[in-house]
Formats: C-alpha cells, sequence, structure tokens
C-alpha cells in the first residue's frame, strides 16, 4: 500500500477516535515492518548515548557531560536500529524534547531504561516512567531492560550491592543489567579482555539477541491487539451513534405528532366557540357604515364589531398558548419586520383584525379556513428554533455516522496491508 492511502486510512480512522491517534501511528510503523528498533530512555547525563555506541560499536552519538542529545538521532547497525533520545527531565526540556520522546516511544520495539549507578536510588519520575513502561509492556509485549550504567564511578563491589539492594526495594525482582561504557571503550581500546566482560555490555549484549529475536512474533500480536481494539471500538461507538440517532428521530416524530394533535384540536375547540357565537347572534350591524355623527356614540355596528375582535381576539390566545407551550415564540429571524409587535406568528398567518362575521366563518368555520390554519402553524412550527435545533443534531448525527463507516471502510484497508 503506498504510504500516502495508508496515511489518509490512518487519518480517517484517528479523526473518529482522536483518542487513538497514538496507537494508529504505532500501527502504521508496524505495518511498515522495518528493522527492530532500540531506543534509550532515562534522565540526562546517565550515559544514554554513550550505552548505544557500545552497543552499536562505533561513535554513532554524540556524547557530552552537558545535556547533550536534543533530538531523536538513529544508526542502522545489523538490522537493529538504535535511536538516541533525549533525557527525560521535563522541567528542562522544550517541545522539541517532548516531541522526540513521544517519537522514540512510538517507534520502539526494545527500551533500554538506563539510570546511573552513583545517582543510587530511582526518583520520583523515574519510577513513574518505570511504572508506565510496564503496563505498556503488559498491553503491547514491547519489552523494557533496566540498565545500571555508569557502575564504574562506584568505589567497589559492595556499594553495587547496595544500591542495588536499594532498587531492589523500590522495583522487586528488577535485573540490573549493570554496565560501564567507560570499562567497556578502555577494555577494546587496551585489548583487555577482563575489562571488557566486566563491562557488562557483552552480556547485556547477548539478553539484547534474545528479546530482539522475539520482536517480529510481540509485533505481530501487537498488530492484532492494536486492530481489534480499535475495531471494537469503532462499533462500540457506531452502535451509541446509531441508537442517538435512532432516539433523535424518534423524539422529532413524537414531538411532531404531539403538536399536530395539540393544534387541531384546539382549532377545532376555538372554531366550536366561534360557530356557536356567530350561530347566536341576531341582526348583523357590522356591515351597516358609520356615520359622522356617530364618531361618539356608540352603535350597534360598533358593538357588532367590537363583538366579532373579542371573539377572534380569544380563539388566538387560546392557539397561541399551545404555539407557546411547543416553542413557537416568534417569526424565525430572517422573517422579522422593524415592527416588532408584527414579528409574531399569530400576525403572520391570522392577519392583525378580524370585524366580520363572514371572515369568522371563513377562517373557522370552514373546513379549508381549518386546514390553512393547520399547515401555516405547522410550518412555522418547524421553523422554531428548538425544532430547527433537533433538525440540525440529526444532520449531524448523520454526518457522524458516515464518518465512522469511512473509518470502518480505513480500518479495513490498513487491515489488510498488515
Ligand atoms: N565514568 C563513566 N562516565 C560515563 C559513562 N558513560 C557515560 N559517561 C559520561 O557521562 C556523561 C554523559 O554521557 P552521555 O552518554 O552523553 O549521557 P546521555 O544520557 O546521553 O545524556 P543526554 O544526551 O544529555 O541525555 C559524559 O561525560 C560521558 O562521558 C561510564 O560508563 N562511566
Ligand atoms: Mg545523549
Amino acid at each position: 500500500m503506498s504510504s500516502k492511502i495508508r496515511e489518509q486510512a490512518a487519518h480517517d480512522v484517528a479523526s473518529v477516535l482522536p483518542e487513538r491517534a497514538h496507537d494508529l501511528a504505532r500501527l502504521q510503523i508496524l505495518i511498515d515492518d522495518s528493522e527492530p528498533v532500540v531506543t534509550v530512555v532515562g534522565k540526562y547525563n546517565h550515559g544514554k548515548s554513550s550505552l548505544l555506541n557500545e552497543l552499536v560499536g562505533r561513535d554513532a552519538f554524540a556524547v557530552s557531560d552537558r545535556r547533550e542529545t536534543v533530538r531523536l538521532s538513529d544508526s542502522v547497525r545489523e538490522g537493529v536500529r538504535w535511536l538516541d533520545a533525549p533525557g527525560l527531565d521535563a522541567d528542562v526540556g522544550s517541545a522539541d524534547d517532548r516531541e522526540a520522546l513521544r517519537a522514540a516511544w512510538l517507534k520502539s520495539d526494545i527500551r533500554l531504561f538506563v539510570h546511573a549507578a552513583k545517582e543510587g536510588e530511582l526518583d520520583a519520575k523515574e519510577l513513574a516512567l518505570l511504572s508506565e513502561l510496564d503496563r505498556d509492556r503488559v498491553r503491547t509485549g514491547r519489552q523494557t531492560l533496566f540498565v545500571l550504567s555508569q557502575v564504574d564511578q562506584l568505589a567497589d563491589d559492595a556499594e553495587l550491592q547496595s544500591v542495588g539492594a536499594a532498587i531492589d526495594r523500590q522495583m522487586p525482582g528488577v535485573v540490573l543489567n549493570a554496565v560501564s561504557s567507560m570499562r567497556h571503550r578502555k577494555g577494546l581500546e587496551g585489548g583487555k579482555k577482563l575489562l571488557l566482560e566486566k563491562s557488562g555490555i557483552p552480556a547485556l549484549h547477548v539478553t539484547l539477541q534474545t528479546e530482539l529475536a522475539r520482536v517480529p512474533k510481540a509485533r505481530a500480536q501487537e498488530t492484532e491487539l492494536l486492530f481489534r481494539e480499535i475495531g471494537t471500538k469503532l462499533q462500540q461507538l457506531r452502535a451509541a451513534q446509531q441508537t442517538s440517532l435512532d432516539l433523535l428521530r424518534h423524539t422529532q416524530q413524537q414531538q411532531r405528532i404531539d403538536f399536530d394533535r395539540g393544534l387541531s384540536s384546539v382549532i377545532e375547540k376555538v372554531a366550536g366557540d366561534i360557530e356557536a357565537m356567530l350561530n347566536a347572534l341576531g341582526t348583523d350591524h357590522a356591515i351597516v357604515p358609520d356615520t359622522a355623527k356617530d364618531a361618539y356614540a356608540i352603535t350597534a355596528g360598533k358593538l357588532e364589531r367590537a363583538h366579532i375582535q373579542i371573539a377572534y381576539s380569544r380563539a388566538c390566545i387560546e392557539i397561541d398558548a399551545l404555539l407557546a407551550g411547543h416553542g413557537v415564540i416568534g417569526l424565525p429571524k430572517e422573517q422579522h419586520t422593524a415592527a416588532k409587535s408584527l414579528n409574531s406568528v399569530m400576525i403572520a398567518v391570522m392577519g392583525v383584525s378580524v370585524k366580520f362575521r363572514k371572515d369568522l366563518r371563513r377562517m373557522f368555520c370552514e373546513a379549508s379556513g381549518r386546514e390553512r390554519m393547520q399547515r401555516e402553524f405547522t410550518h412555522y412550527y418547524e421553523l422554531s428554533d428548538d425544532r430547527k435545533a433537533l433538525a440540525a443534531q440529526i444532520v449531524d448525527m448523520e454526518a457522524a455516522i458516515a464518518a465512522s463507516d469511512q473509518a470502518a471502510t480505513a480500518l479495513q484497508t490498513l487491515e489488510a496491508r498488515a
């Protein structure tokens, strides 16, 4: 698979499961299946780079008595990639350091945890890191070897014993792998076999070879584990999303059913009231126009019109109460006018006032009038904030599900090539 397709596939999965980004990055490395990687971890100046140089057999990595290694550097030797990493001292480390440490963690199959003997006990930071490494070993099968470095700086074997005992109290049963890079170098340069032996480096080399031989099997298991974990997470996420979507759709339908029913029954009720009122009325005076002399008098026509207006207002108030109960508060923003009092759904559907019996009959007593009210109020109901928010949630959930499905396909693409 081209690395581009692989990266895209990993990206598709990570965008859905961001908490698995690290595992996906590791999976890409595993799929690449290049030479096994050994890296060093530990505090700065504990002799990590020096140790790697002795193991590699040449001065591949910079050594100094200052804080030296700040970036990753690697050297391939005899089918193994040796990776030198910065010391982990977060208080002095930069963002680059942290990135380098992350990359080293990601790439390594075997970690050499380096601790300088003269420091004696492990500090809290080292202990925390060791237990993190141990959790990672249990989960992914990646091994960590503890290396007690610079043992030549101890006075004698007795001191080595007591440092070893102190560390054993902190990490019962730990294998120390005591080494001195300096002795190893001197032994090599002076052709002194005993010093070489005493440096602990050859023994560490043997232990490393055993661990390196296990890497292919460990990688296969780790690959399977990561695919299985990520696959399960994707399935769980997809199922949860489907449940949410079903719930949202159900809510959407149920709310609409409730609204439709509520509205039609309130329309029926107010229509009944209006019809009864209209039928009880006698002669219609409303159509008799008022003359100039009637300006300040109460006429039969005025009374009639007031009567009709009150009946109409009552009906509107009842319908409005139902609308408010369903969250239909005002017109959608894009329909707002400068006159605030006109921005109500009631006025948009019903008009400002009704003065004549025939208008009331047309609106409330004819089926077509009632149907129009039902239709138009429903239109505004669907445009209300809550309903639009619900519809938007459904659209978002559908998009999330599409992304999950795409991620599942992407994971299969990755798995097919692993
Ligand atoms: N006496 C003695 N000194 C050592 C030994 N190994 C390394 N040193 C010295 O310790 C100092 C630090 O060694 P490095 O290998 O650079 O240490 P490091 O852990 O890589 O340090 P950073 O890269 O800064 O994290 C150097 O001055 C080395 O010469 C050893 O076995 N014995
Ligand atoms: Mg270094």
